[in-house]
């Protein structure tokens, strides 16, 4: 057995934990899901998931592996499932056919409208409305209900009116954010999703007219909010 004294792992246990995601998350799923690249893509990147957010922090001595390096590892181990050339340029291509799927998401504010729920990534410095990419074969209402329950722990299925949001298309992707009122400010918001969510918090409207203009930090809330108030 050969050991990295760097990282103090030995490769023939990260071969196996590879294999192990492999099975676990690309081999056995439907061949629908094995289809084309984004959908190789889409498991790869839950399989990154489950190996930076768990089996990293059980054994840390598993190397650090973003997208690129995990990839590649993974692949490496199972050639039979890639068909599509150099997998760096298939990244490139999932992170750009990520970069225009449509995003679903929700307004909350307040019953004086003065206030709007925004909340901050974990990878993120700037702040924005709860919302994401929209599912396969999900619908926009849909999708901006799951989105707003993963991130703040709101279901607002009972207050959503499919009539009443904002839509904009910028570089190539559709927003629509859904407006919902009358939201209690002494509600406990919680994300459902790990490692997404840093922070959830009411901000004040006014403010956030006079910020979003002279910074990044408030992304797509002074062109969203325009219109509603
Ligand atoms: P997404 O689900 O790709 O986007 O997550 P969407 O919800 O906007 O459609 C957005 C970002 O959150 C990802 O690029 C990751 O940085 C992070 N993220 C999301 N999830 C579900 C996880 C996760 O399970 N683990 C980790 N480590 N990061 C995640
Ligand atoms: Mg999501």
């Amino acid at each position: 057995m050969s050991i990295n004294l760097r990282e103090g792992f030995s490769d023939e246990s990260l071969e196996r934990v590879l294999e192990d995601l492999l099975v676990r998350f690309v081999v056995n799923c439907p061949s629908e899901d094995l289809s084309s690249i984004e959908r190789v893509f889409f498991q790869i990147e839950e399989a990154q998931w489950f190996y930076s957010d768990f089996l990293k922090i059980i054994n840390p001595l598993l190397p650090s592996m973003k997208m690129k390096k995990f990839c590649s590892q993974l692949l490496d181990q199972c050639p039979l499932i890639w068909r599509w050339g150099d997998p760096n340029d298939a990244l490139a291509r999932f992170g750009k056919y990520k970069s225009i799927i449509p995003v679903r998401g929700c307004a909350l504010l307040n019953s004086k409208l003065n206030k709007i729920l925004l909340v901050k990534g974990v990878e993120s410095s700037s702040w924005g409305f709860p919302r994401g990419k929209i599912s396969k074969d999900e619908t926009d209402v849909d999708c901006a209900l799951r989105e707003l329950l993963e991130e703040t722990g709101y279901d607002a299925t009972d207050y959503i009116d499919e009539d009443e949001y904002v839509e904009r298309t910028i570089k190539g992707k559709n927003y629509k954010i859904y407006l919902i009122t009358d939201v209690p400010e002494d509600t406990v918001f919680i994300p459902r999703v790990r490692n997404e969510i840093a922070e959830i918090q009411w901000k004040d409207v006014k403010y956030l007219q006079k910020a979003s203009k002279n910074s990044n930090n408030f992304y797509l809330i002074n062109t969203m909010i325009k219109p509603i108030l």
